[in-house]
């Protein structure tokens, strides 16, 4: 298979909304981004991703559009996004915007003419149906929580909003409704972007049958009707051709609840769909049965197969995955996974080394390259997202008290990522020189950027280097993995091999020694070793064996 440009390239995401603000109204913005390019750039990436600037009423954080040709005011106008554009291609840094087609907001103006009338020539562009005796058409439930379906009053009949009811979901069996989708993106490739990143983009294709989910496969939530859908590939294949075809766009499909038999299909090549997949099977690893919204350590040894079997297949039926920790939704990977107190900054570097050592492209999340930790918000008013108040209000009503359910939203909740960037120990971390739409940890004090790009060893100059090495090494992009030691509890070890090079990569996920014994068969391929990163400034070579690693130790050995 050739080679793509974007199999080789890391991606930067910002979240506009707390990632700079040069107003002072306590929302960064278009102009904010533009003046921190060369800071995105010395980290070494190729490409950044926003997350949506359009216009919306910002229910979801502009996860909800009501017009995807106009420029939310808070964030700027059409030229401060053009300058950005502009200065991040003189600095050979390509953009990637964030397309939302699953639904739009309530507020677009197809929302509004197709809830006029059961005639209105926009009527087909949303789900309408009507209830069965009172009750909603299926018991869907929404991802938010409650019933996903949201009576309508003038004209008596329900619309589908698998997400808040302020996101209506699209038909994507309307023909018009694909037609005017291409047509947008289009208008974003033609102004000089470089590609999409697509939101739930598996949940478009809906069972026509819309049938209750009787519960026989979990969570019995009516997901198995919409997820990597009848018609999925098709439309998207359609998309390919309509928009991506001809030009050298990068694309990646974000994929809720999805399969690897789909992520393949929707990412290899030959299919001519999508470039890459985000899936989320490997941050599910702290949700007990599935359920999000509890307190629970995460399972490593699932991690790791999860991990594995997501290299290994998507390899062998010729996908391409992102690999990430985080992102917008996501808790911060080093409150998480690692350990954001005595070994801060080792475990985030340990961290990073697993995801970055693997074969897909890299996505890094704003303040990640710095370690910025979970929000630590322990008052219900510090919370702003509609997901954490929406489960709020339905653990309050389970029963739980104000207590365990911050504790909860503590671990889990989707601020805690959304909190402004660290950037130095000014107030509000140099964030804005207003009042911060959401509140950020002290930790400001000692995480930032400034502190971060002083200090050689800081987990910034980690990160750098990572991306240095998938630029040095090539096997990096294209060698087999193979996964070693799958049972042990404590060390994620794995070899990276092409027809010149072998890496052996090896980390320990936890604040005790380890040991690491390396199985028979790896040892005998190799007489010497060379370290081409470390945690620790003095790792051990591997000539003894076994040898130790120390708490979080994290080492990328050259094999020879
Ligand atoms: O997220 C889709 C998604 O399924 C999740 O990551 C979701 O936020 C999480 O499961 C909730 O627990 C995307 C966006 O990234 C997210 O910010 C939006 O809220 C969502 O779609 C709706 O557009």
């Amino acid at each position: 298979m050739q080679e793509k440009w974007w199999q080789k390239s890391v991606v930067y995401q910002i979240y506009p909304k707390s990632f700079n603000d040069t107003t002072g109204n306590g929302m960064g913005d278009i102009n904010g981004i533009t003046e921190k390019l060369d800071y995105i750039k010395e980290l070494g990436v190729d490409v950044i991703w926003l997350t949506p600037i359009y216009v919306s009423p910002q229910n979801d954080n502009g996860y909800d559009i009501a017009d995807y040709y106009a420029i939310q005011s808070d964030y700027g106008t059409m030229e401060d996004f053009e300058i950005m554009l502009e200065k991040a291609h003189k600095l050979e840094l390509k953009v990637i915007m964030d397309i939302v087609v699953n639904h739009t907001s309530t507020e677009h103006k197809w929302f509004q003419e197709a809830r006029k009338s059961k005639d209105n020539p926009y009527r087909n562009y949303y789900i309408w149906k009507d209830g069965k005796s009172g009750e909603p058409p299926t018991n869907w439930e929404s991802k938010f929580g409650g019933n996903a379906w949201e009576y309508d009053e003038t004209t008596g009949s329900y619309y589908l909003h698998l997400f808040d009811v302020t996101q209506a979901d699209l038909n994507w069996e309307n023909e018009k409704v694909r037609n005017d989708v291409y047509q947008m993106m289009n208008f974003w490739l033609d102004k000089g972007v470089d590609g999409f990143r697509m939101d739930v983009i598996n949940l478009i294709s809906k069972d026509q049958r819309f049938p209750n989910d009787d519960g026989s496969v979990a969570p019995g939530d009516g997901r198995k009707f919409y997820t990597d859908g009848p018609r999925v590939h098709e439309f998207l294949h359609e998309m390919n051709q309509e928009v991506f075809k001809g030009r050298e766009t990068i694309t990646v499909g974000e994929m809720s609840s999805t399969s690897m038999e789909d992520c393949i299909k929707y990412s290899n090549p030959a299919r001519e769909e999508l470039g890459m997949t985000f899936n989320f099977h490997h941050l599910k690893v702290d949700y007990p049965n599935g359920k999000k919204w509890t307190k629970a350590p995460f399972d490593f040894l699932y991690l790791k197969q999860l991990l594995s079997d997501w290299q290994t297949g998507m390899q062998e039926g010729g996908g391409w995955n992102a690999l990430f920790w985080c992102n917008h939704d996501q808790p911060r990977i080093v409150s998480r996974f690692g350990n954001d107190t005595t070994y801060h900054k080792e475990s985030a570097k340990m961290l990073a080394t697993t995801i970055h050592m693997m074969q897909g492209t890299p996505y890094i999340y704003q303040g990640e390259e710095i370690g910025m930790t979970n929000a630590g918000f322990d008052d219900i008013s510090q919370y702003r997202d509609v997901e954490s108040l929406n489960m709020y209000k339905i653990k309050k009503a389970e029963g739980l008290s104000d207590q365990e359910i911050i504790e909860i939203l503590q671990e889990k909740s989707r601020d805690n990522a959304r909190t402004p960037m660290q950037w130095d120990n000014t107030a509000n971390a140099g964030f804005t020189e207003g009042t911060p739409w959401i509140g950020l940890p002290d930790n400001y004090q000692k995480i930032n950027t400034e502190a971060a790009t002083a200090d050689k060893t800081s987990i910034f100059h980690h990160y750098q280097r990572l991306i240095q090495l998938r630029k040095e090494y090539q096997v990096i992009t294209d060698g087999e993995y193979q996964l070693i030691l799958p049972n042990d509890f404590a060390i994620f070890a794995y070899i990276r091999e092409n027809k010149d090079t072998k890496l052996l990569v090896v980390n320990n996920f936890y604040a005790k020694e380890a040991k690491l014994e390396l199985p028979e068969s790896i040892h005998r391929t190799f007489t010497d070793s060379e370290i081409l990163l470390s945690n620790y400034t003095d790792s051990p070579s591997l000539v003894s064996d076994p040898i130790s690693l120390r708490p979080y130790e994290s080492i990328v050995y050259y094999l020879k």
